[in-house]
């Protein structure tokens, strides 16, 4: 009877056992850990990659807080929608590579990383991620990583969130190659000679476009040659960014090494300042973009070398802009076509920008000498814009639109 009992509790057991999924783990390490240990928060192990090598669906891996010394990859790790793999920092957990990738994500779904921070990839990315899809990058911190903070290849769905990017000393804060489907947002991107590049680049495989990028809500400052540039991009939607402080350029789509010169991309609701001696273009579309709309932009290039728009002839084909502020040097119009320069209104007379306004930083920001783009009150941007249907609120969070119109720039005036 007994013996009956028991067979038949093991066979409940084992049925409910079989019917329940796989228990998700919480994996923790430390630097003053030892990866022969248990791996748990009592008795963590010492190195990240030890903490990875344990993961599955589902799984969490806390880095706690201290400084790591070594390079983690991350090589065919699965996750799912409904259970990612997470790779979560507490604050102060420092990732210090020496000359090689820091994080490197190859051949893996599913994968978020968060609260690291990354430094001293010397020659390499701070994070990479190659032949992956759906990773998620939030809450890290990037620093002397050259060239690149972060570099993807052949890898949809990337998305980078809330993240700082120092590329000081560094070609370019992050590199988004072949990738389809890549969100930059809430990031702060600054030091390097470029701050966001997009490249179709057909010669590393893929069809040479980046398609349907989402690059929203981001601050890129003190960049030396451009700060967004999109080479081989369509259906991308830019808006609500701040860039400011860049001696180089501000947003460029053209054809290098993508397929060609995208297009169906829209340009809404960017702020782009260049003082007095500093920079070129806030805009430029050359070699055969077309159907791109731009709107709702303050573009002020007040640097004497080029005007506020810096368009070709070529890349006109379906071109929507209108309820711009555009501002060029005084005497030099505030629109580059080829080698010349035109004024708004015979901007205009070609059927463009009618309502847009010709004006300066003085009648719009808070203080743009002191880095305040704020829309001062009574600014020109205020209740000037159009509705965007995929902008539904501001660079700060704020609901557009805000009083009896949206807004232009970055940022809605009231709340
Ligand atoms: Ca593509
Ligand atoms: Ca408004």
């Amino acid at each position: 009877m007994i013996k009956r009992y028991v067979a038949t509790a093991g066979i409940l057991i084992a049925l409910v056992l079989a019917g329940l999924p796989a228990m998700a783990a919480t994996v923790c390490v430390c630097p003053a850990g030892d990866d022969q240990a248990a791996g748990t928060s009592q008795a963590p192990w010492k190195t990240i990659q030890r903490g990875v090598k344990a993961l599955s669906a589902g799984d969490t891996l806390v880095v706690m807080s201290g400084e790591y010394n070594e390079t983690v990859n991350i090589s065919e790790l699965r996750g799912t929608e409904e259970k990612p793999v997470t790779i979560s920092g507490e604050p102060g957990a420092l990732l210090v590579t020496a000359g090689r990738d820091g994080v490197m994500i190859y051949k893996s779904a599913w994968i978020v990383v968060e609260g690291l921070e990354i430094t001293g990839a010397n020659g390499k990315a701070g994070l990479r991620i190659a032949d992956s899809n759906h990773v998620t990058v939030s809450s890290c911190n990037f620093s002397e990583n050259k060239p690149w903070c972060i570099k993807t290849g052949l890898s949809d769905y990337v998305t980078v969130e809330n993240c700082r990017m120092d590329g000081t000393g560094g070609a370019i804060c992050i590199y988004f190659s072949t990738t389809d489907h890549p969100v930059l947002s809430g990031c702060e991107l600054y030091g390097a000679q470029m701050g966001l590049h997009v490249n179709g680049d057909l010669g590393e495989g893929g069809d040479g476009m980046i398609s349907y990028a989402r690059f929203v809500g981001n601050t890129i400052h003190d960049i030396t040659k451009t700060c967004i540039n999109l080479d081989g991009a369509e259906h991308a939607l830019v808006a609500n960014n701040l860039l400011y402080n860049n001696t180089g350029k501000g947003i460029a789509s053209f054809k290098g090494n993508g397929r060609e010169t995208g297009g169906f991309n829209v340009f809404a609701n960017n702020t782009v300042y260049f003082r007095k001696g500093q920079g070129r273009y806030a805009f430029k579309v050359i070699g055969g973009g077309h159907d791109d709309t731009l709107v709702n932009n303050i573009f002020i290039n007040s640097s004497g070398q080029e005007a506020a728009l810096a368009m070709e002839a070529d890349s006109l084909k379906g071109f929507a802009c209108n309820n711009n502020i555009l501002f060029g040097r005084a005497g030099k119009g505030v629109v580059g076509i080829g080698d010349g320069f035109i004024t708004l209104a015979d901007w205009r007379a070609r059927g463009f920008d009618a309502d847009s306004i010709e004006a300066g930083p003085a009648d719009i920001f808070v203080d743009a000498e002191g880095g305040d783009f704020h829309l001062a009150a009574g600014s020109a941007a205020i209740d000037a814009g159009v509705g965007v249907g995929a902008v539904t609120s501001d660079i700060d969070g704020n609901k557009r639109p805000a009083g009896a119109g949206f807004d232009i720039g970055c940022y809605e005036y009231g709340k």
